[in-house]
């Protein structure tokens, strides 16, 4: 069980480690100054129906109940030791896995935590906004609860930099509560946690493409051979499902209002969905496009040689890590990555290990993929003649093989200008945020009351009704 009567709530004994506890409880003010500026906006007095961990046993570790945000009880949980795990891959294979960080090591994990520490305040920051123009009571908990547990997640990375990294890692936990999303001079470290989320279409897809993201780096480094990485993001996988939940059935509600409203009145275009307040689909795939192909690049580029020794070293394993039958050495193994060669794209052959960032972003693709498949279900349940399509791998992006070149949805490589002129169809305009934030003008707060642009959800948070009070406003 966690200790909730300790000023820090923890299950990793840090009452034991004087030094370690008073470092971490000079950071935590100003982790709630960072809370009280950058966390939600205008929330701070709310009552909030959430879930706090009670335990990190997969059976019955929530609680619910009505918290004001910051007073949750943020702290830090790992699951329970392995006293027999080894490190299951890479050149240290069979030996314990480790307690302490290797020192050879060091500065790599270091930067591995950090890159992964930096996301959880960035998404915080980049969803301050969206409390005041929330479709419903009940989205309006959804999107607190996966902000304090963002909040939680950046908790599980400065424990580890303040207990294994000295005074680097001191100083580290510190940066992470200084960067700021889009911030010109300080931003958050990889693209897509610089991004803006515009509007609730742009949070929903986030949290299905962008928070999906983190579930496969999180699996990654569960695999790892530092063991407290491993049992710490073991922990945060458990929160990160309501996450992508959240963001699956938001993208799932507002597709079945708009297939509703599309029936009802016999309309087959964009302009007329959007007369009727709800979102053509159009908009939809526009959105996708961007939230998938910004996300793709956060698996970082094809060929990585830093993927490859995190891998070797034993730091950061691949999906599903033990459970794959093979050397778990790759010293042999090829792996298939695209390249543009021409007007053309090829695929070829390079050593497994450097391969490993696509290999990961080829099996998050494939999650996408069925996420992708389950939306297009409600669109052809209505019986209506579209289908969502995710493009392909290489439009837009940014990072790896394809940064650089001009790819359509359809993997056609194209001139610059011939890409500029369709961009428009391909990724939401000015004129689409302009729209969707039409529909977002105010927020829709009255219990079980849900705005115009969504369908309720089927059943409510922890089996209470659609129209519980989920926020008290007092
Ligand atoms: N933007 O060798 P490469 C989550 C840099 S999401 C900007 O391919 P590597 C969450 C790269 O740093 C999960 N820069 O990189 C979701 C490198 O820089 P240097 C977050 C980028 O190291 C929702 C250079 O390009 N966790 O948890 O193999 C809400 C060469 O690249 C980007 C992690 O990411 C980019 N997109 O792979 C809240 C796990 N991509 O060395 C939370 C930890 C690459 O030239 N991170 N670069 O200065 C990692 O494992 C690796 O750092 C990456 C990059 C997979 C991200």
């Amino acid at each position: 069980m966690i200790d909730y009567t300790e000023k820090i709530p923890n299950n990793v004994d840090l009452g034991r480690d004087r030094v370690l506890q008073r470092a971490l409880e000079h950071w935590q003010p100003a982790y709630m100054n960072w809370w009280y500026d950058m966390g939600p906006n205008d929330s701070h007095a709310l009552d909030v129906y959430l879930r706090t961990a009670t335990s990190v046993e997969p059976d019955g570790w929530a609680q619910f109940g009505y918290v004001k945000m910051p007073e949750y009880r943020w702290g830090i949980f790992l699951q329970p030791r392995d006293a027999e795990r080894q490190v299951n891959f890479g050149v240290h294979k069979g030996s314990p896995a480790w307690q302490e960080v290797p020192g050879e090591y060091r500065s790599t994990l270091r930067r591995v935590i950090v890159t992964q520490g930096d996301t959880e305040p960035a998404s915080v920051e980049q969803q301050r906004l969206l409390g005041m123009c929330c479709p419903s009571m009940y989205d309006l908990r959804n999107i607190f609860q996966v902000n304090v547990e963002e909040g939680r997640h950046l908790w599980a990375m400065v424990y580890l930099l303040h207990r294994y990294f000295g005074r680097d890692g001191r100083e580290e936990a510190e940066a992470l509560l200084e960067r700021r999303s889009g911030d010109a001079d300080n931003p958050r470290i990889l693209g897509a946690f610089n991004e803006a989320t515009p509007d609730w279409l742009a949070f929903y897809m986030f949290t299905f493409f962008t928070d999906r993201d983190g579930k496969f780096q999180l699996s990654a480094l569960a695999e790892s051979g530092f063991d407290p990485l491993s049992r710490t993001c073991r922990f945060m996988l458990t929160e990160e499902a309501h996450h992508m939940f959240v963001g699956e059935s938001g993208v799932s509600r507002i597709l079945q209002r708009t297939c509703d409203v599309m029936r009802e009145h016999k309309i087959d275009n964009p302009a007329d969905a959007r007369a009727l307040g709800v979102i053509d689909l159009q908009t939809m795939q526009r959105y996708l496009n961007f939230h998938y192909s910004v996300t793709i690049d956060l698996f970082g580029s094809d060929a990585s040689s830093n993927a490859a020794s995190y891998y070797t070293t034993g730091l950061k394993g691949r999906y599903d890590e033990t459970k794959i039958e093979d050397d778990h050495v790759l010293a042999e193994a090829t792996y298939p990555v695209m390249e543009v060669i021409g007007q053309r794209i090829v695929a070829k052959d390079v050593p497994a290990l450097t391969a490993l960032n696509e290999r990961l972003r080829d099996d998050y693709v494939s999650e996408i993929q069925a996420g992708v498949n389950r939306w297009n279900k409600i669109i052809e349940t209505a019986g209506i003649p579209f289908t969502l399509t995710l493009p392909h791998k290489g439009f837009h992006r940014a990072i790896g093989n394809f940064a650089g070149h001009y790819i359509s949805p359809e993997g056609d490589v194209l001139t610059k200008d011939a890409w500029q002129n369709h961009e428009g169809e391909w990724l939401p305009s000015e004129d689409d945020f302009k729209f969707v934030r039409s529909l977002m003008a105010g927020r829709v707060i009255e219990p079980g009351k849900f705005a115009n642009y969504i369908a309720p959800p089927i059943r409510g948070i922890n089996r209470q009704p659609l129209d519980f009070e989920y926020v008290r406003f007092n």
